[in-house]
């Protein structure tokens, strides 16, 4: 019996449409039910069940168009049977086999496929969020007259990404269909314990959006809906917020059981169950037949089960450690642009700026996203006058939400456009940490989909900022697999390498001394230039001793030897970290056989200490001494000026460098 809640609208759809929806609806809960079977028989690794919620996944992916990108979740198994994907290839991906879709890097539904126009999450829920502004963005910079779904459940919506991403898609106007899946617990987690407003369509109202509620189980319903607003918001681009109220029929997964779930409320569901309930309705309408349904099924299990036949029959993945080395990072061919004859002495704040104009000259899909960067030119000014020439549309204030405009960024990507994100301080990198470390950095490893974005992150002491304004933390990146880091300490240098950086379509942290901004100077090229990463820069050659750093600490090093003109010492500045420039390193320590490292950032944990253990891996034979390092004191970086002077490694060096010497 249908209950009597349940009212199927059927107005404007025929048989065929009524029952294209049966066969897509079906499908997902026919591979679940073969999916429980495998996990038991300890066949499949863990399972998140969408069984209850089919209706969703399904009716949102029929009502949008196939070149629209869908960003769904663990339980939308939905979304990716509904785009047709074939069935084996789903299955290797689960099993971690070749055919799937991360070369069994990543498990379950955590992959995307531009062939089909799905981007899968990762671990984190919420960044799914913000990517898929990133891509309505594109679409609407495009004028694409695309629709962006995005998938989260109410779990989701308490993270600061939900947040974030809905004011953003809010206050830019993007055309993205935010569906919150309301399926009663995250985890073990009612929603009386996840939130408190009565529906969480309510929350859009404090995001100046439109929102419905729409009854997760009823397909009809669903497909219907989101129809209407997916054609509206293509002629009228603006974010729309739907509340699906629903019900997780099974576990978390597979393996935590409903225990906590009361009978009753389990029983309510049971009844309302969106496949079963269509099924009854279509054979009461006289559309389908039982026996054209048990036809159905038998062709669909059929199906599943041939194409489980070729995922079990695939060999398992051969580790290469080669393959899975060099896929960390997109290939980028760097093509030298040569250097003009004309140079102009500026700052090191105007050759980033003066690069960065340039790079927007050179691409018309590269946007620039940042707190106060259009009419107010930046903090730092870095991009005065740029909105005047570049619109807008390309650079975008944003409001203050670091990690849904760095999600942005990796949309952006996926839509095949650049970006360049410009951190007001690089402090507040540590808002957007998560899609840093975890979406940029893995995403060409898990799927081979690039992010092609920059970082700009204005670091560095000796300003007298304090622990907030001060810091310079690119130990934060050098470690994660994935991420260039770029550190520059010259004009010449900030020019050209934030110009590869910008053609570099892997994901780059480009650190910017904010007390070199207008303390150096130096003759610059005029035209635009590129310069390679992960080649050092030598800047004085003598043998007694190496010298290596990067940054400020590379202005440190010179004024110590300017003070003390007998030390004849190779000065290697590294200019980029990741990738490192090794050779040039191993090269002048193998002459001097004695090296001292500096930098700004703390001691323990700082690159020193990696490049100290890769002399010495490197170059035991031919040390003279133990290798040095000097760099910052392991405190916060103070405020009060004496303070601050005390913390900086800048007084300590000179003495370290002639203790080496005496070694
Ligand atoms: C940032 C983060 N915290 C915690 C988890 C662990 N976790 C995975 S799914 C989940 C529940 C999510 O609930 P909801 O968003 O309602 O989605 P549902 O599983 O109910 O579909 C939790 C706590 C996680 N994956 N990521």
């Amino acid at each position: 019996m249908i209950p009597e809640t349940i009212i199927y609208n059927t107005e404007n759809l025929n048989s065929e449409a009524l029952i294209l929806l049966y066969k897509n609806i079906l499908k997902p809960r026919l591979i679940e039910e073969k999916m429980l079977i495998l996990l038991r028989q300890g066949k499949i690794s863990k399972w998140f069940s969408g069984i209850g919620q089919e209706a969703i996944a399904v009716g949102v992916t029929l009502a949008l168009l196939n070149d629209e990108y869908i960003l769904p979740m663990h339980r939308n198994l939905g979304v990716f049977t509904t785009r047709n994907i074939p069935l084996y290839r789903l299955f290797s991906q689960w099993q971690g086999k070749a055919n799937g879709f991360t070369n069994g890097r990543d498990r379950s539904f955590h992959f995307g496929t531009q062939e089909y126009k799905i981007v899968g999450m990762i671990s984190h829920l919420g960044p799914q969020l913000g990517v898929a502004n990133g891509i309505a963005l594109a679409s609407k910079l495009k004028n694409l007259k695309q629709v962006t779904a995005v998938f989260t459940g109410e779990g989701g919506t308490s993270e600061g990404d939900f947040h974030e991403a809905l004011n953003v898609a809010s206050v830019w106007q993007l055309p993205v269909l935010f569906c919150i899946e309301n399926n009663g617990y995250g985890l073990s987690t009612p929603t009386s314990e996840q939130f408190r407003c009565e529906h969480l369509a309510d929350k859009a109202i404090g995001y100046g959006m439109e929102s419905h509620i729409i009854d997760g189980n009823n397909i009809i319903d669903i497909y219907t809906k989101v129809s209407e607003f997916a054609e509206d918001m293509r002629k009228n681009p603006r974010p729309i917020l739907l509340e699906f109220k629903t019900f997780r029929m099974r576990g978390h997964e597979e393996a935590s059981g409903t225990k906590y779930v009361p009978k009753s409320l389990m029983d309510f569901w049971v009844a309302k169950d969106p496949v079963m309930n269509f099924q009854s309705f279509l054979k009461e309408e006289g559309i389908l037949t039982e026996s054209d349904i048990v036809l159905i099924k038998e062709q669909m299990v059929s199906e599943i089960n041939e194409h489980l036949e070729i995922a079990f029959k695939e060999e398992p993945i051969k580790p290469d450690l080669e393959k899975e080395l060099k896929d960390v990072y997109a290939p980028f061919k760097y093509i030298e642009v040569e250097i003009g004859n004309e140079t102009q002495d500026i700052r090191f704040i105007d050759a980033i700026s003066q690069g960065l104009r340039q790079s927007m000259e050179q691409h018309a899909d590269l946007v620039i996203m940042g707190q106060d960067i259009a009419e107010y030119g930046g903090v730092f000014k870095i991009t005065e006058g740029f909105l005047e020439q570049f619109g807008k549309d390309r650079v975008r204030n944003t409001p203050i939400c670091e990690s849904t405009i760095i999600e942005a960024g990796m949309g952006l990507s996926i839509a095949d456009m650049k970006s360049v994100v410009e951190m007001q301080f690089s402090d507040f990198i540590s808002s957007g940490f998560n899609p840093v470390v975890n979406y940029l950095a893995k995403s060409y490893y898990r799927w081979g989909q690039l992010a092609n974005v920059v970082i700009r992150m204005p670091c560095g002491g000796g300003v007298g900022a304090g622990p907030f304004h001060s810091q310079t933390n690119e130990a934060w990146f050098t470690k994660t697999p994935g991420l260039k880091v770029v550190y520059p300490a010259f004009p010449y240098d900030a020019k050209g390498l934030l110009a590869t950086a910008i053609n570099d379509p892997n994901p780059v942290l480009f650190f910017e001394h904010k007390g070199l901004y207008r303390t150096i100077k130096q003759d610059v090229p005029t035209n635009y230039y590129t310069l390679p990463f992960g080649k050092a820069a030598i800047l004085r050659e003598g043998k007694a001793i190496s010298v290596i750093t990067y940054g400020a600490a590379v202005h440190w090093a010179l004024e110590a030897l300017d003070d003390n003109p007998d030390i004849l010492a190779d000065v290697i500045d590294l200019r980029t970290l990741q990738p490192l420039d090794k050779e040039a390193i191993f090269t002048s320590v193998k002459k001097t056989g004695k090296a001292i490292i500096s930098h700004e950032d703390t001691l323990f944990g700082g690159i020193a200490s990696d490049i100290s253990a890769m002399i010495m891996e490197n170059c035991f034979e031919y040390l003279d001494a133990p290798v040095k390092r000097v760099a910052s004191i392991e405190t916060p970086i103070p405020f009060a000026t004496q303070l601050e002077k005390q913390y900086l490694p800048k007084d300590r060096f000179e003495e370290a460098l002639k203790l080496l010497l005496t070694y």
